[in-house]
């Protein structure tokens, strides 16, 4: 097998110590998809050169299946952005997307990362929905992902990805009170920006100590 070889120099993605975690670069997030993210499709030449010198790569998908409880359809008289209460919380309810196995769910075209080591699958449990990579949003179902990392020695983690104010910084949050030094990568990401949801998450991701740093701070 060839060495592994940053592109970016010897930075921080090259210890074995630390992962790379590309959240939902995927189809129905990009602009013309069923739940755009404005500029999504601008951080996937960002998220492949950033990946090149990562050692561990791991991809996120956001993967529903139908009548999906986050869904406004499956909610009749529901609209699209309504807020509605389920067991575990306050849910915003969103346009289909991301339905399991279809072109939207689909990994961006152009994300170019083939030695992404592992593909979470996330939001597929039908009335549970899950924007961390972590935890599903009952806040007691685990993905594995934490597991994952620690078996394979993993502490350190960098995030990017869509969006920033749900399934990244929801990611962010859960793998730092996990006791994963976390650094979110502002600019590799893109927001929704919904109701004051930025201004929300970027809070969250503060109180938990989440670092946020810029993608040029890692291909200097
Ligand atoms: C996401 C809303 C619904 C995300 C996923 O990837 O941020 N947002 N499902
Ligand atoms: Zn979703």
């Amino acid at each position: 097998m060839a060495p592994f070889k940053p592109t970016a120099g010897p930075g921080p993605g090259a210890d074995p110590r630390t992962a790379l975690i590309l959240v939902d670069l995927q189809v129905d997030f990009l602009p013309g998809g069923a739940l755009a993210v404005p500029g999504g499709h601008d951080v996937v030449p960002l998220a492949n050169r950033l990946a090149a010198g990562f050692r561990n790569v791991v991809l996120t998908q956001d993967w529903h299946p139908q009548g999906h409880i986050s869904f406004a359809s499956t909610h009749p008289g529901r609209a699209i952005y309504d807020m509605i209460d389920l067991p575990y919380g306050s849910q915003i309810l969103w346009p289909d997307h991301c339905l399991q196995g279809t072109p939207g769910a689909a990994f961006a075209p152009g994300l170019d990362v083939p030695h992404a080591q592992l593909v979470v699958r996330k939001g597929h449990h039908k009335a549970i929905d899950s924007y961390s990579t972590f935890y599903e949003a009952d806040r007691t179902t685990p993905t594995g992902l934490a597991g994952y990392l620690r078996e394979r020695g993993i502490d350190t983690v960098y995030l990017a990805g869509l969006a920033l104010d749900f399934c990244v910084s929801w990611s962010a949050v859960d793998a730092a009170r996990h006791g994963f030094t976390t650094y979110v990568i502002e600019d590799a990401c893109r927001s929704i920006d919904v109701d004051g949801s930025l201004a929300a998450a970027l809070a969250d991701m503060n109180r938990v100590a989440v670092r946020r740093l810029a993608a040029a701070d890692l291909l200097a």
